[in-house]
């Protein structure tokens, strides 16, 4: 024999090292371990050895070729998986899902909103939000001089236009065309220059009014009552805390119980222990002058609330700008 099989096997290692590609691996595999291979070959003289030596050259010769067939697989899966990925397509895995579309948590909150208040008999209205003076304030009692008006707040348009800041212009544009009783909520986007941790220049409300004869702040507490808990838990503790608004007289702002501490006092609700929901009250005699209604004869309640500050009530979300970043991790969790 002219190569001993450790020479054989040192050869075939050095040569497999060196291979650059699939193809020179599959050449190496003929020369070595094919029918006609060095290896083969080895293992078909052995007969020919003195008979005391054929045991343990044929032992030897077996695990050298055992041992190449292993450096064989690696090679292969080596520069296979480098050079030929699409060659590894699997058509037996699972297709890729794509991902399914869903409303942004506002989009949500604003709808359960809607829903528990049409549930108790509302009607659902929408509006402009470009607004004249007249419907964003004056109908709505502001003074002339009123903080609300000033430029920080407001976006205006023109002297006499501006972005809504508030959706109760569209309940004056409801009842200066619609004779009571009336039972309407106000959905939609309001605009405020302003922006922090819980304030941006443009977000959502739901104002409501209720107007007919014998309105008392009593229907106000059992509809707002009911509504808190609806939306967050029905064992919620709320409390009516005095307040002020133009356009209502009493005014009045909901508080609920604080989710995070239970009362005992902590960061979210600076130490209140109670998180403000929405503001109501009575509607102030003026407002219902302003559209030709009797305050004579008619009464009624109204209320706003921010749908963003819900959400991040019922989420525990302390950041506004969350819902408007568009992060995808941040939004599929709704
Ligand atoms: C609020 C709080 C209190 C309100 C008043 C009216 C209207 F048009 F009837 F005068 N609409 N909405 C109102 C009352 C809104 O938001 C915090």
């Amino acid at each position: 024999m002219e190569q001993t099989i450790e020479e054989i096997y040192e050869e075939a290692v050095r040569d497999i090292d060196a291979a650059a590609d699939e193809g020179r691996i599959q050449e190496l595999a003929v020369i070595y371990l094919g029918r006609k291979g060095k290896v083969t070959r080895y293992l078909r003289n052995i007969s020919q050895l003195p008979a005391q030596q054929r045991p343990e050259a044929g032992k030897r010769a077996n695990q050298v070729k055992q041992a190449l067939n292993q450096t064989f697989r690696d090679a292969e899966e080596r520069l296979g998986s480098a050079a030929s990925t699409d060659e590894r397509l699997d058509v037996s895995l699972p297709g890729r899902i794509p991902a399914r579309g869903r409303l942004h948590p506002v989009t949500q909150i604003n709808q359960e909103i809607c829903d528990i208040f049409v549930r108790l008999g509302f009607d659902i209205a929408e509006g402009p939000e470009v607004e004249k003076d007249w419907y964003n304030f004056e109908a709505l009692n502001f003074p002339k001089e009123h903080p609300a008006r000033d430029m920080q707040d407001t976006f205006f348009i023109s002297d006499d236009i501006v972005l809504r800041t508030h959706t109760s212009p569209l309940q004056i544009r409801i009842m200066e065309k619609q004779a009571p009783p009336v039972r309407v909520i106000a959905p939609g986007k309001v605009y405020r220059c302003d922006s922090d941790l819980t304030h941006t220049p443009m977000f959502h409300q739901v104002e409501g009014l209720l107007v007919d004869r014998n309105v008392t702040f009593g229907n106000l507490k059992g509809i707002l009552t009911t509504f808190v808990h609806q939306m967050f838990d029905e064992q919620t503790s709320l409390r009516f805390r005095p307040s002020f608004f133009p356009f209502t007289e009493p005014s009045a702002e909901v508080d609920i119980l604080c989710v995070m501490c239970r009362g005992s006092g902590c960061r979210v609700c600076s130490s209140t222990g109670w998180l403000e929901v929405l503001g109501s009250g009575m509607v102030h005699p003026a407002v219902f002058e302003n559209v030709g209604y009797d305050s004579t004869q008619y009464t009624g309640f109204a209320f706003g609330m921010g749908v963003e500050r819900i959400a991040m009530l019922k989420y525990g979300i302390d950041d506004i700008r969350r819902f408007f970043e568009n992060d995808y991790r941040f939004l599929a969790q709704f």
